[in-house]
């Protein structure tokens, strides 16, 4: 008998997909491709989902995995070859199509896995500003673990350069208490310092608003949550830059969708192409970016 299930659900204006395997469970909303949720049995979430998060058309939902594509953040911190594609004044942050709608290709169910298929064809839906022939598909995959790939074809008969990440939001029991693993001696980008490069001495640890671009990172970067008693492993291919980050205090009471005290019980760890690390696609060329989530227990 098949241990998974799926089951469609509403959430106020969005369409989501509610999906269990053995005692995993996991949520995805169809606008952006989104994962909402993630959860292992009687663990803590996995991906933090904010309490104040509001499921409205057009908006991106606070938590989970928003998809950062054609672009990561602000545009103009980016590569001018990403920059160049975009033609209106305006860019939001993020790029363009975490809050739109993808279409869901299909559901796949075995006995202990489910697989969501999604897609976004500029074909069908052209992105305004943006006008390059592209087709994005975003494959989730639940299982023991989850894995997530976004691939990108360039339809284009010119090179296509992009920068990209999937922006996970991590539940954690309190950020002041974990470390990452993975990212030590590695190079990085200190957005809140005047984007000088740095390079990273030990362990990060989080004691003030933290957002800084990691350069040559390794497959696997790990979240040590010793209240929890858990690491969060992230396992990456296609992949050699990661964000960082946490917004403290003062920067947690401009967010949206975002409780004064929620910057404590969660973490972003970014799996993206950025700067030196962008995705350059000539004609008819493809890139994944892809993710793999699992847990272990942190002994003493
Ligand atoms: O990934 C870090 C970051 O760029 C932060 O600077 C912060 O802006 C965060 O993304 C969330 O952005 P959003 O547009 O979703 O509020």
């Amino acid at each position: 008998m098949s241990a998974a299930q799926v089951e469609c659900v509403e959430l106020d204006q969005l369409t989501c997909w509610r999906i269990r395997v053995a005692d995993s469970e996991l949520l995805v909303a169809q606008q952006g491709a989104q994962i909402l949720s993630y959860q292992q049995g009687e663990q803590p979430p996995l991906i933090w989902l904010s309490p104040d998060a509001a499921y409205k058309g057009g908006q991106s939902v606070r938590g989970g995995v928003p998809i950062c594509w054609p672009w990561f953040g602000d545009l103009r911190r980016n590569p001018q070859a990403v920059q160049t594609h975009y033609q209106k004044d305006e860019a939001p942050a993020h790029g363009l199509v975490r809050a739109l709608d993808w279409e869901l290709l299909g559901i796949d169910e075995e006995d202990d896995a489910v697989t969501l298929r999604f897609a976004y064809d500029t074909r069908d839906q052209p992105l305004a500003g943006w006008p390059r022939d592209a087709g994005l598909s975003f494959v989730v995959r639940l299982a023991q673990d989850l894995s997530m790939s976004l691939e990108t074809h360039n339809r284009s008969d010119t090179p296509l350069v992009l920068s990209q990440a999937l922006h996970t939001y991590f539940a954690v029991s309190d950020v002041r208490q974990v470390s990452v693993e993975g990212l030590e001696g590695c190079r990085y980008l200190d957005t809140l310092q005047g984007w000088q490069e740095l390079r990273q001495q030990g362990e990060p640890t989080f004691d003030a608003e933290t957002d800084r671009i990691y350069l040559d990172t390794p497959a696997r970067l790990s979240i040590v949550d010793p209240g929890w008693k858990r690491r969060i492993h992230l396992d990456a291919r296609g992949s050699r830059s990661a964000v960082l980050w946490n917004p403290w205090v003062d920067k947690a009471q401009r967010l949206s969708q975002f409780p004064d005290d929620a910057w404590q019980d969660m973490l972003c760890i970014e799996t993206a192409n950025l700067m030196e690390d962008i995705v350059q696609l000539q004609s008819d060329e493809r890139h994944r970016l892809e993710l793999r989530l699992s847990s272990d227990i942190l002994r003493p």
